[in-house]
């Protein structure tokens, strides 16, 4: 239908017959892309620790709880960062927004009180801690020294900052490790899929406005909409060294980003996007969708994938918070869904 490589269809070209095969196929899916695409993901540590720092009340965010949380994850050296929690008044155990993109903080104090009011954790972490999004600080600082003969690029290293926040929440009696959502922007959003798609303890992924090397697809081009050429060319340290190999070759890539989506599956996914961030290729966007669902519908869970388009541009507003609180009420307390999460705004492509 779309030109795009077979979910459901074994590399030896046997077809996935039961969902009992489905976990096999999804270790294909993930060996196909993580390695070629991202560069792999850096090695786990031994174990992760999470010291608290410090805890106090806050008067105007919903009379939340705000906790500050030394995350270290135990490699020869600790590598250290920090990670906020947000938490609504009571006992718990919450479910938690994990977000990365403390970096870019756009996350208002409107939101923020949505969260909590909604009765979930909002934790942060910044991921540009993990590794710097600059292309000229190389690979001598952040995480990458622990690792020296690995290939992971920074897409893969803020991926594992999601993890290790995961191993992190473990720690605190507050929160619901069956009920963890992760979210991310745009670069941050591809990250934020690539840690639900290699994690099972994520049971929901969401991405906004990801894109290119994110919810996109590079065999469909949307008009305006970033391809690997600009992408890799303006951001190598994003992705493992093999990809731009397939710069004017992407119908070869042994992938498409429908495959990471299906990846999550059968957990939770959603993507928000927005009509008029064409550079984040909205319609190919839909193409991968409407792929991954397929697994969806063959594993029995199709409710369990939802896309949200909105009018506008690039960003990540009250809207699209809203869009996946609504979802994640739906999904993890079975509310009525309030928005419709199928809806296809290209019917023509
Ligand atoms: C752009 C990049 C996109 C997207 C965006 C962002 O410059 O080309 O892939 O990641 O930045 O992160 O806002």
């Amino acid at each position: 239908m779309t030109g795009l490589p077979d979910l459901l269809r074994f590399q030896n070209g046997e077809i996935v017959q039961r969902a009992a095969d489905w976990p096999r196929r999804r270790q294909e899916l993930l060996e196909a892309i993580v390695p070629l695409e991202y560069g792999g993901m850096p090695p786990a540590p031994r174990g992760t620790r999470a010291e608290t720092l410090h805890a106090c009340p806050t008067r105007h965010l919903a009379g939340g709880r705000f906790i500050t949380c030394r995350v270290m994850a135990e490699y020869e050296r600790p590598f250290t960062f920090l990670l906020y929690l947000l938490v609504p008044p009571g006992a718990g155990p919450f479910p938690v927004i994990l977000n990365g993109d403390a970096c870019w903080g756009y996350v208002t104090d409107e939101i923020a009180a949505a969260v909590l009011r909604r009765g979930n954790i909002l934790a942060q972490f910044n991921r540009v801690e993990i590794a710097a999004d600059m292309r000229e600080a190389g690979r001598d600082a952040g995480l990458y020294p622990y690792h020296p003969a690995a290939t992971y690029g920074a897409l893969a290293a803020w991926a594992w900052g999601y993890h290790r926040c995961v191993d992190a929440l473990a720690h605190f009696d507050c929160v619901d490790m069956a009920r963890i959502a992760v979210v991310g922007h745009s670069r941050g959003g591809k990250a934020s899929l690539l840690a639900g798609a290699t994690d099972e303890r994520i049971a929901l992924t969401a991405a906004n406005d990801s894109g290119c090397a994110g919810a996109g697809c590079y065999r469909h081009q949307g008009p305006g909409s970033e391809t690997l050429a600009d992408i890799v060319g303006r951001f190598p340290y994003w992705f493992g060294p093999q990809l731009a190999a397939y710069i004017g070759r992407e119908a070869e890539l042994p992938f498409d980003q429908h495959f990471l989506k299906a990846a999550v599956a059968p957990r939770r996914l959603l993507t928000t996007e927005a009509l008029g961030d064409l550079w984040a290729n909205p319609s190919g966007t839909w193409l991968t969708h409407e792929a991954a669902r397929q697994v969806y519908r063959f594993l029995g869970v199709e409710e369990r994938i939802g896309i949200w388009y909105r009018e506008g541009g690039h960003g990540h507003g009250q809207a699209d918070w809203e869009a996946l609180l609504d979802f994640m009420d739906w999904q993890f307390r079975g509310h009525p869904p309030v928005l419709r999460y199928d809806l296809n705004p290209f019917p023509a492509a």
